[in-house]
């Protein structure tokens, strides 16, 4: 099979290790060699240009070199029946567990709070801890990476929900809420709220003041799914009236964040650069090499995206 590859940001090791991998098929660099674009079958890709679909038009199969694959599906020039496969975990849970328990301790023991009360000198004595087991974290996803995210946090005591599309069985201790008739009661309970949602058309947005509001006062926000699921001026306004104490972001409508965007500088909103879980190269090529072989025998694979639903 003829494979093109489009990796941002790749220092070439991505391509060497499938190249080691996939020996049965030939792999093309869009970015530096030449093809044949009617004999390519499949692609391999993350954050491919817009114009990398055009003219392939024997493409079958396209691999996400991620988890997330709203930039794939937004792409107007994908043809509408090639199947989109995602990575599942590939390395990606326990990175994304460190960082949300990380995040999660420091709005538990108010480290947001010192450090904005640090830039003014001020001495904010008596803020109190609340115990792991009484402090409510909230996620907004539990698929292949919130549902290990979750139970690392109760593995720390925490007391955890998720609310999913669907109603779903979790893992003993965790509660769980679905759809949008859930959502209310789901959010009114959280000190923590967590997005590790895909972005489709319903989540899109989400993360608005409608929703916000619908917090305990004084909750903290982490945002590890995409930028998009947050409107970033109504955070502002929810740190602004004190219904939000503080969020942590990795992910940002615009990336990299421009260099004026108020975020940076915000005393109550930590910013890091979409580095939360980052997929781990010979993970991701057997993963790939395993949906490969699934498809050549007439199988789906487990990470096969619905297009319809956007995930
Ligand atoms: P999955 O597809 O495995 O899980 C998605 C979860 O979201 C499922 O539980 C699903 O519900 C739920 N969901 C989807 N749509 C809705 C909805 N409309 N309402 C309620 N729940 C919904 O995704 P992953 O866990 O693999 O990844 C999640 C996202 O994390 C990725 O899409 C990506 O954007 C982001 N990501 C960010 C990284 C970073 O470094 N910042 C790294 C990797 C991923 P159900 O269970 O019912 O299907
Ligand atoms: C992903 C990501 O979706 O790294 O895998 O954001």
């Amino acid at each position: 099979m003829n494979i093109l590859f489009y990796c941002e940001g790749d220092d070439g090791s991505m391509l060497q290790a499938l190249k080691e991998r996939l020996t049965d098929h030939t792999i093309y660099d869009w970015n530096t060699q030449s093809f044949d674009k009617s004999g390519i079958e499949a692609a391999i890709v993350w954050l491919p240009p817009a114009q990398f679909f055009d003219g392939l038009g024997n493409l079958k199969t396209v691999f996400a070199l991620a988890a997330g694959v709203d930039q794939i599906l937004e792409n107007p020039e994908l043809p509408p029946d090639v199947l989109v496969v995602r990575l599942q975990d590939a390395g990606m849970s326990v990175q994304m567990e460190e960082y949300v328990l990380y995040g999660v301790l420091h709005a538990q023991r108010h480290f947001h709070e010192f450090r904005s009360a640090q830039l003014q000198r001020q001495w904010i004595h008596g803020a109190g801890v609340r115990p792991a087991a009484d402090f409510n974290v909230g996620l907004l996803g539990a698929g292949a990476l919130g549902i290990q995210v979750a139970r690392r946090l109760k593995a720390n005591g925490y007391a955890v929900s998720c609310w999913t599309r669907t109603a779903r069985t979790l893992p003993e201790g965790i509660s769980g809420y679905s759809g949008k008739p859930q959502l209310d009661s789901f959010l009114s309970k959280q000190s923590v709220l967590v997005c590790l949602l895909p972005l489709t058309e319903d989540t899109r947005g989400i993360l608005d003041k409608t929703l916000l509001d619908r917090l305990p006062k004084g909750a903290f926000l982490i945002n590890v799914a995409r930028g998009a699921h947050l409107v970033e001026e109504d955070l502002l306004t929810s740190l602004d009236t004190g219904q939000l104490s503080g969020a942590m972001l990795d992910v940002f409508q615009t990336e990299p964040l421009p260099q004026t965007h108020p975020f940076w500088v915000h005393p109550r909103i930590t910013v890091t650069p979409h580095e939360a879980a980052n997929s781990l190269a010979d993970e991701s090529v057997l993963q790939i090499l395993f949906s490969i072989r699934l498809l050549e025998n007439g199988q789906l694979p487990p990470g096969a995206v619905d297009r319809m639903r956007g995930y």
